[in-house]
């Protein structure tokens, strides 16, 4: 495949030239991303995409065992992609959990096998830092081995604003609370020519780089996501995606990289319409391509379906996310096809396995779990709606 690649006498000058400095291990520049997203083919993508994604993660593809917590669907902010969120004057129409209600949800995991909590939602002024600083010491002191992945910039700079602290003390805080990682919310696009249209009056892209800056100086991790596919050029995807290369050059804290598709239901951008699944593997390819310092490319498969979940692992994808179990509302919200978002193990590893890959189960950290190649279910006919390659 790879000298097909470089033979091919239909590629122009310029992709051949690309493909040489993947293969060599040389780093794209922004105006090669941007060439990819304007001229390069769907396969020319995968191969090049899979060629990286196989020498950093061979054929291993990871999910985890997690739930999601989402506090309130209340917010003082007005995103236009946003379908998630009530105004704070329709207040009646949305929830606000109580300290009490996020335990109980806490509390009806215990027994089960989760390895990782992900709280986020709406920010609102009683949701502050003593608030979140009680809950994670709450969540620690009732199951400490649970991996708390909580919160974005654009929460934590807001609630530090208020208590009038700097991003510093209060990831510190944060931290000495409870708090283990961070997850990839709320980056959108950094551009403010884009960012200001879509996602004004939250951070800014860099407020948000730079309080994950700080979280990974103290030796933490997070992931990225980029929300592409509405008003934004290719332009400002690279920009976006420089800005996370040139982070993870300084602290190396990235896990992985998320690209979010903007779904257009019930949102102020509805009448946008929505990417196809070929601009949608394009994206995961030039993503895994461009980035090189990031290990992990994650497909979350509550926002794309589970069957594109599956292609994105030909395409530069090493990561489908987990279990969930139907707790998360923003994608079902936003018009997903997965509306009650929830897979057992032994469907993640079978659709893992349907296209040739090994299903491993890994922690929020990507300590390996269990190695899921050589295990056998009882009835794998259960599975028959995924797609799958001949057996092999
Ligand atoms: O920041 C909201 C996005 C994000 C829409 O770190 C939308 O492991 C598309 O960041 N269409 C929150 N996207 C979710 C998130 C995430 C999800 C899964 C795993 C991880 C991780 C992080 O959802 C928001 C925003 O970018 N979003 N509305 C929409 N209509
Ligand atoms: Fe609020 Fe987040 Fe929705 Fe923006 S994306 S309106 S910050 S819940």
């Amino acid at each position: 495949m790879i000298s097909l690649l470089k033979n091919d006498a239909s590629l122009s000058a310029e992709l051949k030239h690309i493909a040489e400095k993947v293969y060599n291990g040389t780093r794209i520049s922004n105006e090669d991303g941007e060439y990819l997203f304007n001229h390069a083919s769907l396969s020319y993508l995968g191969s090049l995409a899979n060629f990286v994604r196989e020498k950093k993660n061979g054929d291993n593809t990871f999910f985890n065992r997690n739930f999601h917590i989402e506090p309130t669907n209340i917010c003082l902010y007005t995103c236009s992609f946003c379908s998630y969120s009530r105004l704070i004057k329709k207040r009646s129409e949305g929830w606000e959990y109580t300290m009490e209600d996020i335990m109980d949800i806490v509390k009806s995991y215990d027994g089960k096998p989760v390895t990782e909590v992900h709280i986020v939602g709406g920010v609102l002024p009683q949701y502050d830092v003593t608030f979140y600083a009680n809950l994670f010491k709450n969540i620690k002191k009732h199951r400490p081995e649970l991996h708390i992945k909580a919160l974005t910039p654009v929460e934590y700079h807001y609630i530090f604003k208020k208590d009038k602290i700097s991003y510093e003390e209060g990831m510190k805080i944060m931290k000495e609370a409870g708090l283990d990682s961070m997850p990839g919310g709320g980056a959108e696009i950094f551009h403010p020519e884009i960012r200001d249209k879509i996602a004004g009056g939250k951070c800014s892209g860099d407020q948000w780089l730079r309080i994950h800056e700080i979280w990974h100086e103290m030796g933490n991790r997070s992931n990225a996501t980029m929300l592409y596919g509405h008003i934004e050029s290719y332009f400002h995807r690279i920009d976006h995606l420089d800005k996370l290369r040139d982070l993870q050059d300084k602290t190396g804290g990235f896990q992985t990289f998320i690209p979010l598709k903007f779904r257009n239901q019930d949102n102020q951008m509805s009448y946008l319409s929505e990417t196809t699944h070929v601009e949608d593997l394009r994206n995961y390819a030039i993503s895994r391509i461009y980035l090189d310092n990031f290990d992990h490319i994650k497909a979350y498969w509550p926002m794309i379906g589970r069957e594109m979940a599956q292609l994105s692992l030909s395409f530069g994808v090493d990561d489908i996310d987990g279990t969930i179990d139907d707790t998360t509302k923003i994608y079902s919200m936003a018009g997903s096809e997965e509306q009650n978002p929830a897979l057992s193990t032994e469907e993640l590893v079978t659709m893992i396995r349907r296209v040739g890959r090994k299903p491993i189960e890994r922690d929020t950290l990507y300590n390996v779990i269990e190695d899921y190649t050589d295990v056998v279910f009882e009835d794998d006919q259960l599975y028959k709606g995924y797609i799958s390659l001949p057996v092999v």
